[in-house]
């Protein structure tokens, strides 16, 4: 390999490093730099992604690959069908690399450690010098996350985010937080209101591009999980862009208040629908964080649902990222519960009776994506209470939602809702009964089964899950000074009682079909 200084910069860009101001492109003349983008097998099939993640990525590289080129940059593009060897980042770079005989790779860390450790190799594979730079798209860098996290008994979200809060000035005047409170989640606990309808989102019609990228999909990965016929995610930053704007005019506004409620066939409700855009780096989140501080200081957007989606942002997205950097590899395999049930087929189908699982499960199907609190409360609880193997209920989220990475899902499912890390990143695992959802949704009303009832046949199966997760993990949980008083309600019960929950929970539990592989 050439490296005289006639040779060119390769700057590989990666699926998720959709930005033009990428750390690896910033400073640098278009006359002596090849950008690299690689539709490649591995990347598509490591699992079988949901068929509208891999038509997003596709069609969104491609149309930033136009861009770049409209932009006057030289951009050396594989297609997957180009060539049915394109199987990895590494040998498609050691490809171009012949091609173009660079004297210097440049290239941004990957999101994903998977990624991350092959790129770590080249280095030491290829003859030329190869510089891996920070990904400052995140506020809090993972060397910064680890200085924080270094030396802390616990490590919370709430202390990061009070960090990153006095880091970039959101939401704070004179060194203090803007309203006297660094949190208003208090106020975003609202049940959602009698035939609640929120504005609907832009839903872009997909171009010539996405058109060809969505036949490529059904082409070669029909088999893979969930529907196309329902593609509309932004592609291009103008799209992105737009739903953003509507975002902030029509639904910012009861963000907060709604955040944890949910309706029956209603998918995005206040959400913002914007993780898949941010996620690739089509939008900015610090960008979209002042576009909310604009709101409030524009009285246009209260204070609790600007907060609360600051928070979302730079509180839980960049900290599950330093965490997951903090903690891998071993993340993947924390199962600190020890739970070793199959993942049941209905998350597959969407096939139970339980019609707040099915509801979120076609709504995934449908739409590659669930809302929060569908992914916390009622997918995550039921894996959490039914001691879905961490492994299993892992690969399903990292399948089935458009939005997906490792470093974001891994933390949100081992950490957040299986509670697989043993407490590290949450105070107490978020395990719920039938109340929970019968309060924050109108699911339960029409349900085969009845919330109130507790125990036996048309029981809500939270309700004995619930008491059985309590039970078995009894041990663990009782000296955390969080879920501890729950334990004295379980002794108060007679004995009776306690054994008709675990009865009805073992009854539910051996119905459960585990599935095969999807
Ligand atoms: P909004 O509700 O509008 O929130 C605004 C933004 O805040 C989101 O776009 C996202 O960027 C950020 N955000 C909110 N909550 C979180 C969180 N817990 N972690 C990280 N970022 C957050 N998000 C992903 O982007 N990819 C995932 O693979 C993913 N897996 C998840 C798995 C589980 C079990 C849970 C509980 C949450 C997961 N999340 C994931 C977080 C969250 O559910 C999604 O970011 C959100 O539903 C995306 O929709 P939205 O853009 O409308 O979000
Ligand atoms: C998710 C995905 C898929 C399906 N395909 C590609 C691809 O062919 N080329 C590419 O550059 N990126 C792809 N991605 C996104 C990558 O998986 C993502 O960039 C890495 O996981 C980041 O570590
Ligand atoms: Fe879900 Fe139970 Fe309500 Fe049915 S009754 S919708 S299973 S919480």
């Amino acid at each position: 390999m050439a490296s005289d200084n006639n040779c060119p910069i390769l700057v590989p860009i990666l699926g998720d490093q959709l930005t033009r101001d990428l750390a690896s492109l910033r400073g640098r003349t278009k006359d002596d730099t090849i950008i690299l983008m690689m539709e490649v097998w591995d990347e598509a099939t490591y699992v079988k992604h949901h068929k509208q993640k891999i038509a997003l990525i596709f069609s969104a590289m491609r149309h930033f690959a136009e861009e770049l080129r409209d932009a006057g940059w030289a951009v050396d593009y594989t297609k997957l069908t180009d060539d049915e060897n394109a199987h990895s980042f590494t040998g498609e770079v050691a490809r171009a690399a012949e091609r173009h005989k660079p004297r210097a790779i440049h290239v941004v860390e990957a999101g994903e450690w998977r990624v991350q450790q092959s790129i770590e190799e080249w280095p030491d594979k290829f003859d030329c010098e190869v510089e891996i730079f920070s990904d400052d798209r995140f506020i809090s860098s993972i060397a910064e996350f680890r200085d924080w996290a270094e030396g802390r008994k616990t490590l919370r979200m709430e202390n990061f985010y009070q960090e990153m809060r006095k880091k970039t000035g959101l939401l704070m005047e004179d060194g203090k937080p803007i309203g006297g409170k660094w949190n208003y989640d208090k106020e975003n606990r609202e049940p959602p209101k009698k035939d609640m309808d929120a504005p609907e989102r832009p839903k872009p019609e997909p171009d010539d591009i996405t058109r060809e990228v969505i036949d490529l999909v059904r082409d070669k990965f029909g088999d893979h999980f969930g529907d196309l016929d329902n593609f509309h995610w932004p592609v291009t930053r103008e799209e992105a862009e737009d739903a953003a704007d509507a975002f902030f005019a029509e639904r910012l506004p009861d963000f907060g208040t709604y955040q944890d409620a949910m309706v029956h066939g209603q998918d995005d409700l206040f959400h913002s629908m914007l993780s898949t855009s941010i996620n690739i780096g089509l939008l900015d989140p610090m960008e979209l964080c002042k576009r909310a501080q604009l709101a409030y200081d524009d009285s246009t957007a209260p204070l609790n649902a600007v907060e609360g989606f600051i928070r979302q942002i730079i509180g839980w997205r960049e900290y599950v990222r330093g965490f997951y950097w903090y903690h891998m590899p071993d993340l993947e395999s924390a199962n600190a519960l020890n739970a070793q049930r199959g993942l049941p087929d209905f998350y597959w189908t969407g096939e139970t009776d339980m019609r707040c699982m099915a509801d979120c499960i076609r709504s995934t199907k449908e739409n590659a994506h669930a809302h929060h609190i569908q992914r916390l409360m009622v997918l995550g609880n039921f894996a959490l209470l039914a001691g879905i193997n961490p492994r299993e209920v892992q690969d399903w989220y990292l399948v089935v939602y458009a939005d997906a990475y490792d470093w974001v899902e891994l933390p949100n499912v081992a950490a957040m809702i299986l509670y697989a890390d043993g407490g590290k990143l949450a105070t107490k695992p978020y395990a719920a009964s039938g109340n929970y959802i019968n309060k924050m949704s109108d699911y339960c009303k029409e349900c085969a089964y009845s919330p109130s009832k507790k125990t036996g046949e048309g029981a809500c199966p939270f309700n004995p899950l619930y008491w059985h997760f309590m039970d078995r993990h009894r041990d663990r949980l009782e000296s955390n000074h969080r879920i501890g008083r729950i334990y004295s309600n379980w002794d108060r019960m007679d004995e009776e009682k306690r054994q008709d929950y675990l009865d009805s929970a073992e009854a539910f539990l051996n119905t459960l079909k585990p599935a095969g592989k999807s």
